[in-house]
């Protein structure tokens, strides 16, 4: 049964670390990845947080600084994914674990962060967000409510509700073709989207990884290689109407 995407179809991409690695981000679970070299629960949720901020901040600083070294760019797969929602508007959503930027450097801009963005920060007294792009303190002081010292990484964490779940719901529910990319399914609610779509039985899903996820029985379609080179092969074959599921 062709469920192609057609002239209306929409299409809903989640990306993992797996698309930043070529960029040189540190994916969590690779070989010496984020999670081998710290403990979630020393750096990665609210009692962490609570119990020792400066460890918290620094953690966060130094994937920041990191982020802005100017060998950090887009790879391949970052910019097919900018060229597919420019030959389809309004009918491509990014909903990205990362919390770099490389997708909104490329230029994506139907793109949500549902684990939130590491150059933002965001006030623990009134919630509102800034760009944050140096080092976030203890002595941090909220542009909008001016409390110093509650200001903290605009980062979802292990046991926080990740960001825009119901516009994500609405998507999955709406989509015919559903993308996975450079993610070992490890973490939910994300990791429980193609499980999601599957059970709607009207989207093709797609998995695009260096290695197998977690999920891939679930997926009906899975290529596996440097998403440098998958993902714009398969997004190739999509725009040229050589699957199921291109523009028809
Ligand atoms: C919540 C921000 C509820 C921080 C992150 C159900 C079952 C079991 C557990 C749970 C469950 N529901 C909730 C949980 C608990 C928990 C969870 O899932 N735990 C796991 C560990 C079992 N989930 C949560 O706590 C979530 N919150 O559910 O809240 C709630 C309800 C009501 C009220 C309040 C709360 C929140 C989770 C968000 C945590 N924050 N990120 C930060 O970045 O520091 S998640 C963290 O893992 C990372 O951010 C990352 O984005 C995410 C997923 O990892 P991946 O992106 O997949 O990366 P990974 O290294 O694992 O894999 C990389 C993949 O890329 C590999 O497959 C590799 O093969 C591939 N790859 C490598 N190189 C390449 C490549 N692919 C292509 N090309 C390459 N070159």
């Amino acid at each position: 049964m062709s469920r192609a995407v057609g002239d209306s179809g929409t299409i809903v991409v989640l990306t993992g670390a797996g698309i930043s690695a070529e960029s040189g981000i540190d994916t969590f679970r690779d070989k010496c990845g984020i999670w081998e070299r710290n403990r979630i629960e020393d750096v990665a949720t609210p009692e962490a947080f609570a119990k020792d901020p400066v460890r918290v901040y620094e953690f966060y600083n130094a994937r920041r600084r990191a982020l802005g070294a100017p060998d950090i760019q887009p790879n391949a797969a970052h910019d097919t994914l900018a060229l597919l929602e420019g030959q389809m508007p309004g009918r491509v959503l990014i909903v990205t674990q990362n919390i770099d930027d490389l997708h909104e450097q490329a230029g994506s801009q139907n793109l949500i962060h549902m684990h939130g963005e590491l150059r933002k920060a965001r006030c623990g007294a009134c919630g509102d967000v800034r760009p944050q792009l140096d080092d976030l303190g203890p002595d941090a002081v909220c542009a909008n409510c001016e409390s110093r010292g509650a200001m903290r990484p605009h980062v979802v964490w292990f046991g926080e509700m990740p960001l825009e779940q119901d516009r994500i719901a609405v998507a999955l529910d709406a989509c015919a073709l559903f993308i996975s990319i450079g993610t070992s399914g490890s973490v939910y609610p994300a990791a429980g989207f193609v499980h999601d779509v599957r059970m709607l039985g009207r989207a093709h899903t797609v998995e695009l990884s260096l290695e197998p996820s977690l999920g891939e029985s679930l997926f009906e379609e899975r290529h596996y290689g440097q998403a440098s080179q998958i993902v714009p092969l398969f997004i190739d074959r999509l725009l040229a109407g050589e699957t199921n599921f291109g523009p028809s």
